[in-house]
């Protein structure tokens, strides 16, 4: 990331890098879409009742993961994975052992599909994706790297967000979320097939307008963090599996508690301690009388 991109991401957050696929490389992509497509299903996606975000349902891929589609189709997703055009950038922006979190997600938006609710930017605040800076540097732990395969021309709808939100203070106004009032901060940029977008999904706010164009979109959405962060809903790492299996043993629920591996959320408060006026610490949620989930470990 040079000087000037890493101006713009700092300020605004977000950033284009222009042209990171050749028209060949982008014809592969579509082939292995072309064959994905075929799994894409209508998802009713938030759009705050608002007739600007109104359309029909959104279009996801719900198949296999990309990265597991048959040879030959899953070799551009894997070399989109750590492509040099995305690591350079990824390492400067969630910092060194960045990690895939979640996705590839494909979108295959068509004329007259609904946008997505704008979201992020501290509503709630969730400091895991929050952007920090410090004694000249910066992080952001959760970023977005969509991949282009179809022109978004602006106003034609697809990604839209709020350029500089990942530093506001205040709430996002109701209008600006749901776009029916936007008042002129919400901006959807031009972004041409074989560019590459990052974003501060997170940090910043984000979201989705309709579709007005008379092709279909076609987004590959790769969703990193930081090694420390932990974005998804991925499966919980136990007590015993996190640490040696001796060092757990005959722990109290409330002992156990903290010895569970990362994850986001907060599972109901089943692993989230709280401690009473009287200093009685116990556990926030119905984790059962051995501080495990009462359906077992993993969701
Ligand atoms: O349509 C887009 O690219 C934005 C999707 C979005 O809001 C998200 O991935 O959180």
């Amino acid at each position: 990331m040079n000087a000037e991109e890493r101006y713009f991401w700092d300020l605004t957050g977000y950033l284009i890098v222009r042209g990171v696929l050749s028209a060949a490389e982008i014809e592969e992509v579509n082939r292995a879409l072309d064959f994905a497509a075929t799994k894409v299903a209508d998802t009713r996606e938030p759009t705050g009742d608002s007739e600007e975000l109104a359309g029909s349902p959104s279009r996801w891929y719900h198949g296999e993961n990309l990265l597991a589609l048959p040879h030959p189709h899953c070799a551009p997703f894997r070399r989109m994975l750590a492509h040099p055009q995305v690591v350079q950038r990824l390492v400067q922006m969630c910092g060194k052992g960045v990690r895939l979190d979640h996705g590839p997600q494909f979108n295959n938006a068509v004329k007259g599909t609904q946008g997505l609710i704008l979201h992020g930017a501290g509503q709630p605040h969730r400091p895991v994706v929050a952007y920090h800076h410090q004694n000249g540097s910066s992080l952001c732990n959760g970023v977005t790297v969509t991949w282009n395969l179809a022109d978004c021309p602006a106003g034609g709808g697809g990604f839209a967000c709020v350029p500089a939100s990942h530093k506001s203070k205040y709430a996002v106004p109701a209008g600006v979320r749901n776009c029916a009032d936007d008042m002129g901060a919400v901006v959807q940029p031009e972004i041409r097939a074989g560019d590459i977008l990052f974003f501060m999904d997170g940090a910043q706010t984000h979201g989705t307008h309709p579709w007005r164009n008379e092709h279909e979109r076609r987004s590959v959405l790769f969703k990193y963090a930081g090694r420390t962060a932990v974005r998804a809903h991925m499966d919980l790492v136990s007590p015993e599996v996190y640490w040696e299996e001796q060092i757990v043993d005959g722990m109290t629920p409330e002992e156990l508690a903290v010895m569970w591996g990362p994850f986001p959320g907060d599972h109901d408060g089943l692993h989230e301690l709280v401690c009473d006026e009287d200093g009685t610490v116990r556990l926030a949620g119905d984790a059962g009388a051995d501080g495990r989930r009462p359906t077992g470990g993993n969701e």
